[in-house]
């Protein structure tokens, strides 16, 4: 099937948005996935979220703040993430590995590009009532690569607004070197702190439309709401390195092969 993915959002003059990355952290791409394939990704993840096989991250696993207590209360069964999302569906696959992603890619690391399985590579869901907020944080805490270099992409396959559990983005952030003390034992930036408040206070929630994606990097300091609509809020969400940036071998970042691009 060749791909018409992305061909809507003029991402082949990607320059402007690279630039824009390097210096907030993060960019949207309008219109980054055409219609019909944003209708394809929405009953292929409703399918996926039905059949709810394979690995699932669940809400009552991770214990955020407003999650369900436990798997066996009251919804328990609240997935968050729906983990391999390139090998659940041709419609998900295609979308990490379209030609206008790899081409992005490609001219922002200057290399071959690859696709981690380990981290993301998600089916991202939002509940309403039990799905959870995410604290502040940087997806490289926990991940092991030669040099935190790593962009996510995440697309939206509905509206992401503030009142839906919206990510949130502090700019400049993933240039900034932290001390290890503004960050809690669970690698969250803490909130209770004045520079950390100051620091936060600039942070930005750029909606959403659906087929809108944003690219992040690794270590932009971001967080999300609670859902706090009758809908739950999907997005596929995946994540990009450069060669010569590899996982360190026995992390958890080298548990799955990664998936070449170029
Ligand atoms: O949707 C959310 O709650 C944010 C998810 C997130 O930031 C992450 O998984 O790294």
């Amino acid at each position: 099937m060749v791909s018409e993915f992305f061909e809507s959002g003029d991402v082949f003059a990607s320059t402007l948005s690279i630039a824009r990355l390097r210096t907030e952290g993060f960019v949207v791409l309008p219109a980054f996935t055409g219609m019909s394939d944003l209708v394809r990704l929405n009953s292929a993840a409703r399918v996926q979220l039905n059949e709810a096989r394979g690995r699932l991250e669940l809400e009552a696993d991770l214990q955020y703040p407003g999650a369900p207590h436990s798997r066996s209360g009251v919804g328990g069964g609240t997935i968050r993430r729906l983990l391999d999302a390139n090998a659940r569906d041709p419609s998900f696959c295609q979308a990490a590995t379209a030609l206008p992603v790899r081409r992005w890619m490609e001219e922002y690391f200057g290399a071959d590009v690859y696709m981690s399985r380990a981290h993301h590579n998600c089916l991202m869901t939002k509940h309403p009532e039990f799905g959870s907020l995410t604290g502040w944080h940087r997806d490289a805490r926990y991940w092991s690569f030669t040099r935190p270099d790593l962009v996510s992409v995440w697309l939206a396959l509905g509206e992401e607004r503030v009142e839906n559990g919206a990510l949130w983005f502090v700019p400049g952030s993933h240039r900034i070197e932290f001390a290890a003390e503004r960050f809690d034992g669970a690698q969250f930036f803490r909130s209770d702190l004045q520079d950390n408040q100051d620091l936060l206070s600039t942070a930005v929630s750029p909606v959403l439309q659906p087929g809108d994606a944003v690219f992040f990097h690794c270590n932009t300091l971001h967080s999300a709401g609670k859902n706090l609509t009758d809908s739950v809020k999907l997005s596929l969400v995946f994540t990009y390195h450069g060669a010569g940036n590899s996982p360190v071998p026995g992390t958890r970042s080298a548990a799955k092969s990664e998936l070449a691009l170029s």
